[in-house]
């Protein structure tokens, strides 16, 4: 289903285009996901993550109960397949899902998605981890996600705060992971790559990568989900902040989404949680 080339792009360079990989039925089920989120915003819902910037730019993730709204994407359509294979090994476990809507306004693009590596904003590291980045609409390179190639081999950065004056600000801001380089104001100093795609095209990235980008062109509406999975070699981390009695204090409850609850057994242990459902081997 995905040739070696893919495979090995996907480890090498940490991002690998996958086109024409979810037939209209795949995507069909991915968008009825997608349109739940829509309709029932979690805890991590944002109208205006970056007020302040044209057009609008809602987002939602890791909504605890958003699993049974998954179960189809999960297990009808190519993307357990497709994780696996880009692994090459047979566990695949559902962390969450993220879903962005951007709107240009008449005359102005949205605002881009601030530089950022996913990893540091969770409890997780390891080699089995993958983002698969689902587009609704035909996208040029210059409305897609952009990528510093190879990130995912470089330094762990302290994530954005998607502060609209300044993309660099530190989350947590205790020094424990470096500051984001500002990588908009420097882009000739990396190697940056997008790709123009289509419904049923996807972009399979590792979430240590160094990404952003994908503004929405004046008038546009761009609507993208995004899928994160984890596999065997997947261990617990904890961030700044993160300290035992923190973590302990959290309780079992079906409000709280299992990466909370992950991260109880002990930074380096492997990353389980039993309401994590395990996707592949079907
Ligand atoms: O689609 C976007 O604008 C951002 C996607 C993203 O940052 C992610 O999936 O981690």
């Amino acid at each position: 289903m995905i040739d070696t080339n893919s495979i090995e792009r996907f480890h090498r360079d940490g991002v690998v285009p996958l086109y024409g990989v979810l037939n209209p039925a795949d995507l069909e089920i991915a968008r009825t996901a997608f349109d739940w989120s829509i309709s029932h915003p979690g805890r991590g819902a944002s109208k205006h993550l970056i007020a302040g910037s044209p057009g609008s730019f809602y987002g939602d993730l890791a909504n605890p109960n958003a699993f049974g709204a998954y179960a189809r994407a999960n297990t009808e359509t190519a993307l357990p397949d497709l994780v696996s294979a880009l692994w090459s090994k047979p566990d695949v476990w559902f962390m969450y899902e993220q879903v962005f809507v951007k709107t240009g306004d008449s005359e102005e693009a949205a605002r881009r998605t601030p530089w950022h590596q996913d990893v540091p904003y969770l409890p997780i590291e390891g080699d089995d981890l993958a983002v698969i980045w689902i587009p609704f609409e035909p996208l040029s390179e210059a409305e897609s996600l952009e990528f510093v190639v190879a990130s995912h081999h470089g330094t762990l950065f302290d994530g954005s705060r998607f502060d609209p004056d300044d993309a660099t600000l530190p989350l947590y801001g205790t020094r424990e992971l470096p500051r984001l380089p500002d990588i908009e104001a420097r882009r000739e100093d990396y190697e940056i790559v997008s790709f123009a795609v289509q419904p049923g095209d996807v972009v399979a990235f590792h979430p240590a990568m160094l990404h952003g980008g994908a503004p929405a062109a004046p008038n546009k509406r761009r609507n993208t989900l995004s899928l994160r999975y984890f596999g065997d070699d997947a261990r617990v981390a904890w961030r700044p902040g993160d300290t035992p009695e923190r973590v302990d204090a959290v309780t079992e409850s079906e409000s709280v989404h299992p990466m909370a609850l992950a991260k109880k057994a002990g930074k380096g242990a492997p990353f389980r949680h039993p309401r994590f459902p395990q996707v592949h081997p079907r």
